[in-house]
Order: C-alpha cells, then structure tokens, then sequence
C-alpha cells in the first residue's frame, strides 16, 4: 500500500490493523537503567524500579528511530505527542527533511497531535477511516486537520510529581495533589500543554467532573477512549457514567504502556473523545 501510518509510543497504540504501521518508542529512564516503550516493555519491572523513588526521567525518539519507523514508505502520516511538552515533533519534522531529501517522489505528513495518549489514538483512528474509504493524499489531509479541530484530552491524576520532577508542569501546581485524596482534571490546551480546570475531592466528584467538561465543551455523543494507570474500576466507573449519559457513545478502554502510564502515574486515567462535526440544534 502506498500509505503508511507512523505514530510515536506516546500514542499508547503498538499495532493496528489493514495498514501498514510503526511507531517510534520514547524512553523512560529510571536511574540508570533505559525503559524503551516498546512491546518489550515489562510494565511491573518498570514500576518496581520506581518505587524506589530515585531519579527518572524521558526522552523522545531520535530522528534516526523516525527514519526507521518511515522506512520505505510512498507516504507517510505520521501523528506525533504534542510539541508543547515533547522534542518529538520536532525530531519527526527534521526526520521527514531528511527524508524526503533523500527521495524526492515520497512526502511525509507530520501531525503534531498536541496531545497524548487517547486523542493521539483517535486521530490514527480516523486515519485508518480515511485512508480505507479509497481518498487520495490531500483529501485525507484535508480530512484529519478537520477532525483535530474536533478532538479533546481530558486527565484525572492522583500526583503530578514525575510531570513536575520533568518540568513539564510548575512545582506549585503539583503540591495540589500532595493534599491526600484530591485529584487534578485538566485537559490538553490549545498549545498542546496541561491546563489545570479542576481539584476534586475524592474519585466520583472528579469523574462526574470530566463529564460535565466533556458536555459542556461540546460532546453530545461519539468516540470516548479512556486510558488508566492500573485503574480499571475506576475507568469503568466513567464509562457506564457517560454511556448513561448519550446512549450513542462509543466507549473503549485500555490500560497504559509506558509513556503514559510514567506520567499519569498509579490511578491516573486519560480521556480522548471526539465532538460531532455539526453542534447540536
Ligand atoms: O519527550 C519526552 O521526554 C516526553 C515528554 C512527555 C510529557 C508529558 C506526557 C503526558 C502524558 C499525562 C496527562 C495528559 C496531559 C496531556 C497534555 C497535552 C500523560
């Protein structure tokens, strides 16, 4: 096929199905040892060297790794974790210089998700949609920049101390959580960073919160991808709370890799969902 997908781990999505795909893993380092987020990732040996509570810490793929993950492809989509927290856009972009340099007739497409996880995985959905309804390049360009517009991120975190610890949000909004029992709801800004909307009591009060973020920005039924950090009873507590809600959403569940699960931590649940193209009358 003349198409091909290319993603980074940041996506939480190893394999997909009826088109040709690769991903790039980012890293989590935890003193001196290396973490790829690969499918050889051991998620419990990782988690056991950071209950040790030493240094730790990430890195983005190298342009080499995106090469790689380009390999001989005619062309590429390549949906990457958002630039306003990550070098990985950027190393994908100097990748895709390269790249196409290097053969003239291949074009690769760099989509800076401007979010992570689940709104990453709706996106490579909506790839899929396009690219196997039979529409040439720019008709699928076309179509993916107008559904980004319609994506969201929603997080619920119990801790932000390895965002903090990484500097990727301010000490200050991190000792939110140092108080027992409260939990952050935020979501994926405009310019791709954290934004903090709410500190809930407890985890009912933050998931009726996530709820209510999600109607009041739009949703009124469509993709719901929800992601947890060793908590699926809680992420299924959303679930049945927001198919109660539109008896038309589609709602799906997985457990974090490597990446995501470093950053939302023990508890932490992350939200992708689409609005419809048309605001309800
Ligand atoms: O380049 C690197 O080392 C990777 C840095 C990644 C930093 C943040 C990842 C966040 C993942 C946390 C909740 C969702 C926040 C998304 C905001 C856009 C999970």
């Amino acid at each position: 096929m003349k198409y091909k997908i290319v993603t980074d781990s940041a996506s939480n999505i190893h394999s997909i199905e009826n088109i040709p795909f690769a991903y790039a893993p980012l890293h989590i380092m935890v003193g001196d040892r290396d973490f790829p987020d690969d499918d050889n990732l051991d998620l419990a040996q990782m988690e056991e060297a950071l209950s040790h509570g030493g240094k730790s810490g990430t890195a983005c793929p190298g342009i080499g790794d995106w090469l790689n993950a380009f390999e001989d492809a005619e062309v590429v989509f390549c949906v990457t974790i958002t630039s306003g927290l990550s070098g990985s856009c950027a190393a994908a972009r100097a990748a895709k210089a390269e790249y196409e340099e290097q053969y003239p007739l291949r074009h690769v497409h760099v989509i800076d998700s401007l979010s992570a996880g689940p709104e990453m995985a709706l996106l490579i959905e909506k790839l899929q949609e396009l690219i196997c309804s039979g529409l040439g390049e720019k008709e699928i360009l076309d179509g993916i920049r107008e559904y980004a517009h319609r994506t969201g991120l929603l997080f619920c975190l119990k801790s932000l101390r390895n965002l903090a610890n990484n500097g990727r949000v301010s000490p200050s909004v991190a000792k939110i959580c140092e108080i027992l029992g409260i939990r952050v709801v935020g979501q994926a800004s405009a310019q791709g960073t954290l934004e903090i909307l709410n500190k809930c009591h407890g985890e009912n009060g933050s998931l009726s919160r996530m709820v209510k973020i999600m109607s009041e920005t739009g949703f009124y039924g469509g993709k719901v991808r929800l992601m947890h950090n060793n908590n699926e009873k809680a992420a299924e507590k959303l679930a049945d709370l927001i198919r109660k809600t539109w008896d038309n959403a589609d709602v799906r569940i997985a457990p974090t890799l490597g990446l995501c699960g470093y950053y939302a931590e023990n508890g932490g649940i992350m939200l992708g969902f689409d609005r419809p193209a048309s605001p309800r009358l």
